[in-house]
């Protein structure tokens, strides 16, 4: 009797671990924020001794040297390229507060959050698509640049989120304000950009404790424009529970690699670190000598990997880097593609307005195909990279490595889902 409910069991099981790597393979998102945590801490280098790397580093070697062979191992590579990006760039995001509560309504999102005897509180605001909930959601960074009526059409709510709420700009790095450095200490040498993403988590895991009724908690977006679009990247990076972000036209802090393409005219690394406290504290002996860095934003771009990433970028304005943009999505493609979601990705500059953070048409239906894809789980759109002639950049001037397969000679996920198909990088029409 025993034995024959053991045995029943275990075929339950079974169908159920079935049926979570079918539904896995579509949102490619994870149940955790990092599910990196477990992995042994890897020795990080010192500030002082970093050699000079030209191109960018390789993202499957692991910093004792050996490069990675499965895709099993990209968990742990990945905490490893997660560590250096918060020493040398980001500054350092705090695991989940001791205790963080809230409310959602069909209207709002509160968040209270406390930990080590400090606490603070945030609030944003809801608006639901028509029809019947729950429905996912994409959280809104800023008030300005996202295709807010696009997402909504398409059948996902809006969370409007201001970052100044969590971590205000214009203060100085040693007295940094909002709700992160509330709970974290104003000299946190964390950036804003960070502190933005830590706000995101917390706002997901009141999803995740409201029940799902209005707002779905296991099916997150997240989208901004500018600095927004730096902090969107950055959200997406820090939280494995995000299934797909957007953002647009994020400039230097943003994608663009650090490193930068020569001559391109991007924004420097000292005008963006100086302008504010977007990036961590530590970045500041890094802005005349990028290539120090042990780390660059195609593994940015490959933190986010395997799960939904729209680069939305503008190729008429030099200032944003574009160039330098799809760099970093090019060669963090190639991330993707080691772990079989090559088709996850999408970088789109390809667009006709060159106004900063502009509306534009033909960036709707990719929007749309991606919610439907990655957060409703009900189209199944293989990305592109169109890459405006304007601002292409060469992926072969900035690798001195090439993408190992990984797949140990197995399909890691459904081809109706998340086909194994190659993002086609041809560059297309001038935009
Ligand atoms: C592209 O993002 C920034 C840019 O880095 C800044 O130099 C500029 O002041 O503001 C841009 C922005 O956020 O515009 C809304």
């Amino acid at each position: 009797m025993l034995r024959r409910t053991a045995i029943a069991l275990l075929a339950a099981l079974a169908v159920a671990v079935g049926a979570t790597a079918a539904t896995e393979s579509r949102a490619a998102a994870a149940g955790v924020e990092d599910e990196g945590v477990s992995c042994p801490a890897p020795a990080l280098p010192d500030a002082g001794s970093l050699p000079t790397v030209t191109r960018l580093p390789d993202p499957f070697k692991r910093l004792n040297g050996t490069r990675i062979t499965s895709q099993a191992d990209w968990r742990c590579q990945r905490n490893e390229i997660k560590k250096l990006a918060e020493k040398f760039v980001y500054g350092e995001k705090p695991a989940r507060p001791s205790s963080v509560t809230g409310t959602v309504s069909a209207s709002n999102i509160t968040v209270n959050v406390s930990h080590n005897g400090r606490s603070a509180s945030f609030s944003a605001g809801v608006e639901l698509p028509s029809g019947t909930g729950p429905f996912p959601a994409v959280v809104v960074l800023g008030g300005f640049g996202a295709d807010t009526a696009t997402i909504k059409a398409a059948g996902a709510a809006v969370i409007k989120y201001d970052p100044y709420t969590v971590g205000r700009e214009g203060t100085g790095r040693a007295n940094k304000q909002g709700a992160f450095y509330s709970v974290h200490g104003s000299n946190s040498a964390t950036g804003l950009l960070v502190a933005w993403a830590w706000g995101v988590s917390r706002i997901i895991d009141v999803l995740e404790q409201s029940g799902g009724s209005i707002l779905r908690g296991d099916a997150t977006g997240v989208t901004g424009c500018s600095r927004f679009g730096k902090g969107t990247f950055v959200t997406g990076a820090f939280d494995q529970r995000i299934a797909l972000t957007m953002p647009i036209e994020s400039g230097t802090a943003g994608v663009p690699i650090l490193r930068g393409v020569p001559g391109e005219g991007a924004q420097s690394l000292s005008s963006a670190y100086g302008e504010q406290p977007w990036l961590g504290d530590a970045f500041g002996s890094f802005t005349g000598s990028p290539t120090r860095l042990p780390v660059d934003t195609h593994e940015t771009v490959a933190m986010i990997a395997p799960r939904g990433l729209f680069i939305m970028d503008n190729p008429h304005i030099a200032n944003l880097g574009p160039r330098s943009a799809s760099v970093a999505a090019l060669a963090g493609a190639e991330v993707y593609k080691a772990l079989g979601a090559g088709g996850n990705i999408t970088y789109w500059s390809d667009v006709q307005d060159g106004s900063h953070c502009a509306n534009r048409a033909e960036w709707r239906e990719p929007l749309r195909q991606n919610i439907q894809r990655f957060l409703l789980k009900t189209g199944n759109q293989t990305g592109v990279m169109r890459i405006s002639s304007r601002a292409t950049g060469n992926l072969a001037e900035w690798r001195d490595w090439q993408t190992p397969d990984l797949s140990g000679g197995t399909t890691p996920t459904s081809p109706s889902t998340s086909p194994p198909t190659s993002p086609s990088t041809s560059p297309s029409a001038p935009g």
